[in-house]
């Protein structure tokens, strides 16, 4: 074979492999994309048909492990609080028109009951309606009870009878609690003033209950008075929780009163927040040490755990401090303000109960229940957002109000 013609061979064989590629390789890669990809089994989720258990509670916050991380929070510095304005600082802010829809809703539909002249009917109805009044089912029997023992088959027809009666039972659980702060009208008057160093007190509650804001409203009274107050930010969990309260320390300084905000940099735990604040409290003869806690729901065993760490921490510096162990409730949680009352006070031994929301709620009924269940005082109402509008919860009030 000569020289040239070898290499037209030669020419033809690439030719044709390069041909041959050309077809192949395209239908080769197509048998591969037209192949299935790979789809992971479905996740197995036993619980994704049941319902979620504290449905109604406020989002929880996740792990202990949170308030303690070691990563540094540093301050979010919040806008200048306002000059409150003598307005504000004194509301008109009360009871009476606060508790509007809870009579409403309570005394209101017990009237309607009286469209019914058997007194087992009537107290059917009245059961009813107590039932759905978020009082809870043993504040519930009492009264049934007492209505029922008070009134024969007669009395039935006469509302006011029945009203009496529900007021006397009523009188029976608030009254003797609250004995000590009858005629009070400031948060002063409801704390025994220690002589030697700082009153501590302690505020604690679920997330959203109001616990920020009703110090920022207790501290501006106390500080209006002349006090000297130190307000702790205990809430090292969320970041602007600290701002918060320094917006409410500020307002309270416009007063013209004595507030200082502690809130130190890069400390994420809240029991040493609580020791340090007890201390400066002392040190610097402030007449009041009041501590901001992080919301945390009463379910959650370990985040009680840590506060009852908080609380003891304090004893290191004044053996009997806290002085006062308060717990905000939100009235528009109803029943579910009776379960965390019961749950913080068995970690925490409360001395007293300070009642948010109360404007404008047709669940103020849960007053009653709380007092009844926890045998503990509702030491403060808050009537709305403004810095005045906190008042000392006054049981011959509230039950006019709600009896109408
Ligand atoms: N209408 C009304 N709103 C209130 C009252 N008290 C608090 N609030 C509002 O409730 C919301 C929550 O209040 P906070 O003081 O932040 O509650 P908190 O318990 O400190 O919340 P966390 O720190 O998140 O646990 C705010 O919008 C307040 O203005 C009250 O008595 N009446
Ligand atoms: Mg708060």
């Amino acid at each position: 074979m000569s020289e040239s013609h070898s290499y037209q061979m030669n020419i033809l064989l690439i030719a044709v492999v390069v041909l041959a590629l050309a077809i192949f390789v395209p239908v080769v890669l197509s048998v591969f994309k037209k192949k299935k990809p790979y789809t992971p089994p479905p996740l197995e989720t036993p619980f994704a048909d049941k319902e979620p258990l504290h449905k109604s509670e406020p989002t929880p916050h996740t792990e202990l492990a949170e308030f303690t991380a070691s990563t540094a929070v540093t301050h979010e510095e919040p806008t200048p609080a306002k000059a409150i304005s003598v307005d504000e600082f004194e509301s008109k802010a009360n009871i009476h028109s606060a508790l509007t829809k809870t009579k409403d809703s309570f005394f209101g539909r017990i009237k309607n009951a009286f469209s019914n002249t058997d007194k087992k009917k009537v107290l059917e109805e009245i059961e009813e309606v107590l039932y759905t009044s978020d009082l809870g089912p043993k504040t519930v029997q009492k009264l049934l009870d007492k209505v029922d023992a008070e009134l024969s088959n007669s009395d039935m027809a006469d509302i006011t009878k029945v009203k009496n009666a529900l007021s006397e039972q009523m009188q029976e659980i608030l009254l003797d609690i609250h004995a000590s702060q009858k005629d009070s009208k400031l948060v002063s008057e409801l704390v025994k003033k220690q002589n030697d160093g700082p009153t501590v007190l302690m505020i604690v509650g679920v997330n959203g209950a109001g616990k920020t804001t009703s110090i920022g409203k207790i501290t501006a009274q106390l500080a209006h008075q002349g006090f000297k107050v130190l307000v702790a930010a205990g809430d090292t969990f969320r970041a602007a929780a600290g701002g918060q309260l320094k917006v409410w320390t500020e307002r309270a300084q416009n007063t013209n009163g004595h507030v200082e905000i502690f809130w130190p940099e890069n400390v994420t735990d809240p029991a040493a927040v609580a020791f340090d604040a007890v201390n400066k409290g002392k040190a610097g003869a402030y007449d009041f040490v009041i501590l901001d806690t992080a919301g945390r729901l009463h379910t959650q065993g370990h985040l009680m755990e840590e506060l009852k760490k908080v609380k003891r921490v304090m004893t290191k510096v004044i053996a009997d401090a806290p002085h006062e162990t308060w717990i905000v409730l939100d009235a528009n949680s109803g029943q579910n303000a009776l379960n965390q009352a019961v749950e913080f006070n068995k970690a925490l031994e409360v001395t007293g109960v300070v009642l948010t929301k109360m404007d404008g709620t047709a669940k103020g009924g849960v007053a009653l229940g709380v007092v009844d269940q926890l045998a503990k005082p509702i030491r403060l109402v808050g009537l709305g957002e403004k810095i005045g509008d906190l008042k000392v919860f006054e049981p011959k009030e509230y039950i006019d109000s709600i009896l109408g």
